[in-house]
């Protein structure tokens, strides 16, 4: 069935094309408009006829605003049943309001805000709108109820083509109302509890506010991990610096669940590099090549020497500005799934418009650290709950546990290993040299596997290990991963220490005359 919509209730404090929105419905399908203060004098600056709330229901907005909507001849006009409640209606001279439009008071954003105080907080929690809202969304059998600007377009559809909202689009939009509210509940609850101090408190009793955040769905994806899973990309509504859901995309064909998350884990990658332009290359989520140069380009073409063949169809991650001579180096050299960098000059864009399938993305700048965040495992029957990997080394806190010592230059290779081991799935082993990959092995149940396996990609791909550094993301439980250094020609070794068997290890290191520091850190990613 088709529910009429002949008067609208709007009042919102997110004001983006609700005038255009409210002008349509006045304009093109004669809706009497109904509106709250700031958005009533909103409206008619952009020349929509309204009628205040207050000259509607004889009451006026008292207390600052904290009573404007909260009346009978407002709930009853949308909790009204048409039909059943008419001579009610009539007798109470409640008149039908068909279409609410509401979007709270901006909780979250506000206590986002480092300088927003407790009076502040609680004047942001909304009563009369989400009072509104689940009138209306209760009433969704006569009455539609719209909390989401994006979803504007869909209520004119329906009355352009239906003449009043169709039962299917005022279920789906009750739906999102409730859970709207839900989420924004949640957040006022672990504020008042006081969840929401630390910023990833993974070990609060309910998830953390800026944990729990409404996900919208922002796009269905074409499939998920393989063809036969469905996948949809959620938004978690706040602003992240660098976020991959907000990333502008340049051209290319849509992203694919597979594309985003190994961009994610590209970006985050490349995110840990600061000092130096550099690029990261990731394949099934591991970066099979990083590098660190005085240029993107030649970062670039060194991460890419790194594992030319995992490298093709790879996701490529910069943390500096992406020129065009970057671009062609690029271009000219390899199929490349994703491009991805805070900014991208118009030259470059240029380069790659070239092809056609190539996916761009332009994330906006980062800050430097990026830290609090939350990891979130399902599990069978619940969630795991972490604080994010982002504890930084503390250089004081390295330990020289072998008779040599690494040069100067072997330390810096070392710290640069120890970087992108973090990013590199366990057992993570990474050789390295001049700021650059030598060779990566990933993902083995066995460290002295992926020490092997590393070794061997260097050789495919005709890189000298002998000389290099190794990184190892946690202790080696067993000689035989040194071992397997020692054979490749490996000067230095770095990993966290802590084996009972680290007597042993330091040994085969001394043997072989390699310098080993322990980071008494460890850096698992499953
Ligand atoms: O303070 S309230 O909880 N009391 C109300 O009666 C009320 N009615 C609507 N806040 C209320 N609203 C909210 O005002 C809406 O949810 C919306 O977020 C905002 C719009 O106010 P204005 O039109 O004055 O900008």
């Amino acid at each position: 069935t088709v529910a009429p919509i002949r008067r609208a209730l709007i009042s919102v404090s997110d004001k983006t094309g609700v005038a255009d929105f409210a002008r349509a419905l006045a304009e093109d399908h004669g809706v009497e408009i109904l509106s709250t203060g700031g958005t009533a004098r909103m409206l008619r600056e952009a020349g929509v006829t309204v009628t205040d709330v207050s000259s509607h229901t004889g009451a006026p907005e008292i207390m600052d605003g904290r009573v404007k909507t909260l009346h009978p001849k407002i709930h009853g006009g949308i909790l009204g049943r048409r039909g059943t409640d008419d001579a009610v209606m009539a007798e109470q001279e409640i008149a039908p309001i068909d279409l609410v439009v509401v979007n709270l008071y901006p909780f979250e954003q506000t206590i986002a805000k480092p300088d927003t105080d407790r009076a502040t907080a609680i004047e942001t929690i909304d009563i009369g709108g989400p009072a509104m809202l689940r009138a209306a969304a209760k009433n969704h059998a006569d009455v539609t109820l719209v909390v989401d600007g994006a979803d504007y377009a869909a209520v004119l559809d329906d009355l352009a083509q239906h003449g009043g909202a169709r039962e299917t689009t005022r279920r789906r939009l009750a739906a999102k109302g409730f859970a709207h509210t839900a989420g924004y509940d949640r957040a006022i609850a672990a504020y008042l509890a006081g969840e929401d101090a630390s910023p990833g408190n993974a070990q609060a009793d309910a998830l953390p506010a800026r944990y729990a955040p409404v996900y919208t769905k922002r796009t269905d994806l074409r499939y998920g991990e393989n063809p036969h899973q469905r996948a949809a990309l959620y938004a978690d509504g706040r602003h992240t610096e660098a976020s991959l859901v907000d990333a502008k995309v340049v051209q290319g064909k849509p992203l694919s669940y597979n594309n985003l998350a190994d961009a994610d884990a590209a970006l985050s990658c490349v995110k840990a590099f600061d000092q130096a332009p550099a690029c990261v290359i990731v394949k099934h989520a591991n970066p099979c090549g990083v590098a660190v140069a005085p240029d993107l380009t030649s970062a670039y073409r060194r991460a890419f020497a790194t594992d030319p063949v995992s490298s093709f169809g790879g996701i490529l991650a910069f943390n500096a500005e992406l020129g065009a001579d970057t671009a062609e180096a690029i271009v000219s050299n390899q199929f490349a799934e994703v491009i991805l960098a805070p900014a991208i000059t118009e030259d470059a864009l240029a380069v790659f418009s070239k092809k056609k399938n190539l996916r761009v993305l332009i994330t906006g700048p980062w800050r430097k650290s990026d830290k609090g965040g939350l990891v979130v495992k399902p599990i069978a029957g619940g969630l795991l709950v972490q604080d994010d990997d982002d504890q930084l080394l503390d250089r004081s806190q390295l330990k020289a546990v072998t008779k040599t010592e690494p040069t100067g230059e072997q330390l810096q290779d070392l710290l640069f290993a120890w970087r992108v081991a973090k990013y590199v799935k366990s057992n993570a082993i990474v050789y390295a040299r001049d700021g650059a990959t030598v060779g990566v092995g990933a993902g083995q149940m066995s460290r002295v596997d992926s020490a092997r396996i590393a070794r061997q990609k260097a050789a495919d791909a005709g890189l000298e290990v002998a000389g290099s550094v190794m990184a190892s993301d946690a202790f080696f439980p067993f000689r035989d991963g040194i071992d397997t250094a020692a054979e490749a020609g490996v000067a230095a070794v770095i990993q966290p220490g802590g084996s009972i068997r680290d007597d042993e290890v330091i040994a085969a290191a001394d043997e072989a005359g390699i310098a080993m520091l322990f980071t008494g850190m460890r850096h698992f990613r499953h």
